[in-house]
């Protein structure tokens, strides 16, 4: 089997790079470890940024996302269950955002896959990257019980956090940041109606955030201990933790209801540099991952395919400097997001070991922001996302 890039991981970052190639006229064959429906069973993101949503619209992925996503121009945060700011990041950069979520768009992207004959194959298993500091490399998996070989001129390792592809990169060749936080993310999906705009909160008792789907979905979280599972929360459980966390403005708003999926998400700042190795190249998760905090890791992912895609495409038609760049041009931009997500986290959640004084600091540095058009623009400068 033989194709120009051969892509490890049909997440969104996999199976959007095979898309933007395809705008390009390069072949690739993605090379998925789950089921389809596994994949699309996993909820995850759901704030995109405008350069991603401008992406998706000049990629013609952009219909339902359209017709179905919710454009806002503002997120709150509250503290101390009284106080409220508004970031209107609208007013201050002139960029929305918007709610849409990360299931919606693979399964976007795998109607696109479908209706344009792409090459993605699911169920793989042993996938194996070789020989990528030659000009020959190529990838070896089981499908289907049959072993195959498959070579390429280019790797991109879109397998995300616990995937092959970093892997692949010698100790020697790769320098990693790592910092895991002392806590989790509990999220719910429920069928009731989302408050009217997207709010944070920090609190003594711990973070939490409410978001949404659409008008008839929810998505809620609250900061929990590493060690927790999903059988600690109860549906009354959360809603009361929820409840006590949130300023009781917007406590007195919220529409309770059954959940539909319940999971807990550890948290971490992680980047692989560089994001390349010979003709290996990395992107999304497989390169860095950030805690949630800042709504960040679904649109690196978007970015850094946006410059793997165009860099190939350049290289193809006789210019191969963009590719050997690539990797300095992502991480300008991923550093400027695991910077933001960092410092949202360690805002607004309650670390184990803080004291009366931290918790009273972090209110304080609220209490100034939302004073501070200044500091407010700086915020919502870095939530909108750097231009691409
Ligand atoms: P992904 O991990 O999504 O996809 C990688 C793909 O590679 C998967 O389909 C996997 O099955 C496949 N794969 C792995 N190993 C393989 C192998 N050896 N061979 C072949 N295929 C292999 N971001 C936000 O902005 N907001 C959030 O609220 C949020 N919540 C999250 C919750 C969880 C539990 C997780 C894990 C992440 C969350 N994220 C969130 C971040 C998330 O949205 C990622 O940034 C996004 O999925 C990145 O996409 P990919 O890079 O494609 O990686
Ligand atoms: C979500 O809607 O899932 C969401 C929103 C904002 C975040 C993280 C997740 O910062």
């Amino acid at each position: 089997m033989r194709t120009q890039v051969a892509i490890v991981g049909a997440g969104p970052a996999g199976s959007l790079l095979s898309l933007l190639l395809r705008r390009h006229g390069i072949e690739s064959v993605v090379v998925e470890r789950q089921t389809k429906e596994y994949v699309l069973g996993r909820i995850r993101a759901g704030v995109l940024e405008w350069t991603t949503v401008e992406l998706l619209r000049a990629a013609g992925l952009a219909d339902r996302l359209d017709a179905e996503g919710h454009v806002h121009d503002s997120v709150k945060i509250g503290w101390r269950g009284e106080e409220i700011l508004s970031i209107d990041f609208q007013r201050l950069t002139g960029k929305p955002m918007m709610s849409y979520g990360q299931t919606m768009i693979q399964e976007d992207l795998y109607l696109a896959a479908e209706a344009e004959g792409a090459n993605i194959v699911f169920g793989a298993s042993d996938v194996e990257i070789h020989d990528v500091t030659t000009d020959q490399p190529w990838v070896r998996f089981t499908a289907d019980g049959e072993q195959v070989r498959l070579d390429c001129d280019y790797v991109a390792g879109c397998d995300g956090y616990h995937g092959v592809s970093r892997a692949t990169i010698p100790a020697d060749a790769k320098t990693e940041y790592e910092k895991a936080y002392p806590f989790g993310w509990l999220g719910i999906l429920s069928e009731t109606p989302p408050l009217p705009h997207l709010i944070y909160a920090n609190h003594e008792r711990g973070f939490a955030l409410c978001s949404q789907r659409n008008p008839m979905l929810s998505r809620y979280y609250v900061q929990c201990p590493l060690d927790d599972t999903v059988d600690d929360w109860s549906d009354d459980r959360f809603w009361t933790e929820l409840l006590a966390r949130l300023p009781v403005s917007e406590g007195e708003q919220l529409v309770t209801g059954p959940s539909i999926e319940k999971s807990i998400a550890p948290l971490r700042s992680y980047v692989c540099e560089p994001m390349s190795h010979g003709r290996l190249f990395l992107a999304g998760d497989a390169a860095h991952i950030v805690p949630p905090t800042g709504a960040k890791g679904l649109n690196l992912a978007v970015s850094d395919v946006h410059y793997l895609s165009e860099a190939l495409a350049a290289h193809y038609a006789g210019d191969s400097a963009p590719l050997a760049a690539y990797s300095a041009t992502a991480l300008h931009r991923v550093w400027s997001s695991v910077r933001f997500s960092w410092w949202m986290t360690t805002l607004l959640h309650r670390f184990p070991d803080q004291t009366v004084f931290d918790q009273r600091i972090q209110e304080e540095d609220l209490t100034h922001l939302a004073a501070s058009e200044a500091s407010q623009t700086n915020v919502a400068e870095q939530y909108v996302g750097l231009d691409l």
